[in-house]
């Protein structure tokens, strides 16, 4: 019996590229010192929080040609929150890098994201161990959760099972949330004299941890060539059936830059882009109307078939929805130990609860949506009481309306086509891709240059490996403070120091592509076929990164 498939096993024998500074040893390395930084807003009260890692430099390595010796250090790592190609070589190059400074140095691996440290559930990396999974998908070398490490208990735990095993630095591998609880750590263990350092890895493929130190998170590369694939996969059939309307829903749980790197990758018919939604203040009327009038122009030259590509995190940022769900979440926050709520014994009993506490314009909207999408938003939040819009169906709820405002357009003459649609949802089906060569590579020199980071002392830093669209071993290592990315946002009623999120930018370059196509893209067929992801072959074709990373370093060089 196969335990291996074919390009399993080629992968396993790729070695991934390392900017050319963390390639020549990482015992002589020099660290290049910036000037202080500040967070990106409400620096007092960031400074205040984070007394003894606030204000850091901005690092970058640089060869030394000198080779210092390196102490014994026991290393600790999680994978935190959603799965995004590429977090094993995170580990593969953290990994790689602590034995070539020193080869009876540990790595310890927390199993089940961040409860495995407070809990002590670890795991010691081993070569034969990591040799299986590099170059692979997934989290499942150890595990990934969501619980929330931040309070006090928890980080006595995290100390008490870090002075267990010796260890002097953690390793947290996850996006904005995640980073931010890094930062919190980091700051507690310095304040109590703890001697652990905490350095964070900049992961999801939501692509919205990034900002003028950090190009892209990784795992934005992999899934969004994987949601391309399957997109023009869907073109072609559309085009070659002509029958059916496909509505896509792409993952990405606030920003649209799956969505719209996904667009950009397969030009389909229209694209919703949530932050343009939100900054239009279209109403959910209005998104029909204006998607209705394409799929009625269209039918008028015969073609009754399309692409529509709709961001996961759309209803959260259409005008009324938004207001509905911050009412919603309030009330389901106290229904969670309600137990009339809680005993309800039809969802029909849960919706008049809800109902009958929801203010009143809020009321008619959530009155308003089908029975499904009401019971939908009434699921379980995520542990930072969001709601989780992977569960919502808003392709579905859109492909109702359209198709009852349709028939009102046939009844008044309006509308001659006919409207057949199908839905989609494209999320989990990029998380754990095979990693690109682009996210091999950057993954694996993150993890690496996570480690030169704890080697120089740091703490509190994010690795951060620049220059991406270069070839790697011109790409820049280095490290930028937590801190820095920081600002005061309102959480579970309560103003909390977090990592902003990093929206779609409308007067970017990036959205720009969109927004000067997309009539040409919806009346024309223009689609574009990616294909699978290639890993051999001509590096125009398999080392080539996104879009957006190609449109914004463009736009980068024009302004420097
Ligand atoms: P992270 O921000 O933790 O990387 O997770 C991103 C994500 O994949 C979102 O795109 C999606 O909305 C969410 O995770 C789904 O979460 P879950 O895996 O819990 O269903």
């Amino acid at each position: 019996m196969k335990t291996l498939s074919p390009l399993q096993i080629e992968r396993l024998k790729y070695q991934p590229k390392l900017p050319k500074c963390l390639s020549e040893g990482i015992n002589s390395l020099e660290m290049v010192e910036g000037a202080a930084t500040q967070s990106v807003r409400d620096q007092e009260q960031i400074k205040a929080l984070f007394t003894n890692t606030y204000g850091k430099p901005v690092v970058t390595f640089e060869h030394s040609g000198v080779v210092k010796s390196s102490e014994q250090r026991n290393i600790g790592v999680i994978l935190s929150g959603g799965q995004a190609p590429g977090g094993h070589n995170v580990i593969a190059g953290l990994y790689d890098a602590l034995k070539q400074a020193n080869p009876s140095n540990k790595l310890y691996g927390f199993l089940g994201g961040p409860s495995g440290i407070i809990d002590g559930k670890y795991v010691e990396f081993t070569d034969e161990f990591i040799d299986q999974y590099r170059n692979t998908g997934g989290f499942d070398i150890i595990g990934s959760g969501r619980t929330k490490l931040e309070t006090e208990e928890q980080f006595q735990k995290s100390l008490a099972v870090c002075k267990k095993l010796n260890i002097s630095a953690v390793v947290i591998i996850g996006g904005d949330d995640s980073n931010t609880n890094a930062a919190l750590l980091a700051e507690w263990f310095v304040k109590n004299n703890t001697g652990i350092q905490v350095i964070g890895c900049p992961k999801t493929i939501d692509g919205d941890l990034k900002n003028d130190q950090i190009e892209i998170s990784f795992g934005f590369d992999t899934a969004t060539k994987t949601y391309a694939e399957l997109i023009g996969n869907i073109q072609r059939d559309a085009n070659s059936a002509k029958k059916y309307w496909h509505f896509i829903k792409i993952m990405g749980r606030s920003a649209s830059h799956v969505a719209l790197e996904a667009a950009l990758q397969t030009q389909p018919n229209i694209t919703l882009i949530s932050e343009e939604v939100e900054a239009k203040k279209m109403s959910l009327e209005s998104i029909v109307n204006y998607m209705c009038d394409i799929i009625v122009r269209r039918a008028d030259r015969g073609k009754n078939f399309g692409i529509v590509i709709i961001p996961e995190g759309l209803i959260e940022f259409i005008p009324e929805m938004k207001s509905m769900i911050a009412n919603l979440n309030d009330i389901m926050a106290s229904l969670e130990t309600d137990p009339d709520f809680v005993n309800a014994t039809t969802i029909r009993d849960k919706f008049d609860i809800v109902e009958n506490r929801l203010d009143d314009d809020n009321a008619k909207v959530y009155n308003s949506l089908p029975a499904i999408i009401k019971g939908q938003l009434l699921a379980d939040r995520d542990p930072h009481g969001n709601v989780q819009v992977s569960k919502i169906e808003t392709e579905k709820l859109l492909i109702e309306m359209i198709t009852t405002r349709l028939n009102e357009l046939r009844q008044q003459g309006d509308y001659i086509g006919k409207f057949s649609a199908q839905s989609h949802f494209f999320g989990y089906e990029g998380r754990c891709a095979f990693p690109s060569n682009f996210d091999a590579d950057y993954c694996y020199s993150l993890g690496f240059n996570a480690f030169a980071l704890i080697n120089n002392g740091l703490t509190g830093y994010l690795s951060s490996v620049r220059n991406l669209t270069a070839p790697a071993n011109e790409w820049v290592a280095g490290g930028v403070p937590l801190t820095m990315m920081m600002n005061m946002e309102k959480r579970h009623g309560e103003m909390k120091p977090v990592i902003q999120k990093a929206l779609v930018k409308l007067d970017g370059p990036v959205f720009k592509q969109l927004e000067e196509n997309r009539e040409e893209w919806a009346m024309n067929d223009r689609y574009l076929f990616p294909g699978a992801i290639q890993y051999f072959g001509p590096s125009c074709v398999c080392d080539v990164t996104t879009c957006t990373l190609q449109l914004e370093r463009a736009k980068e060089l024009v302004n420097a």
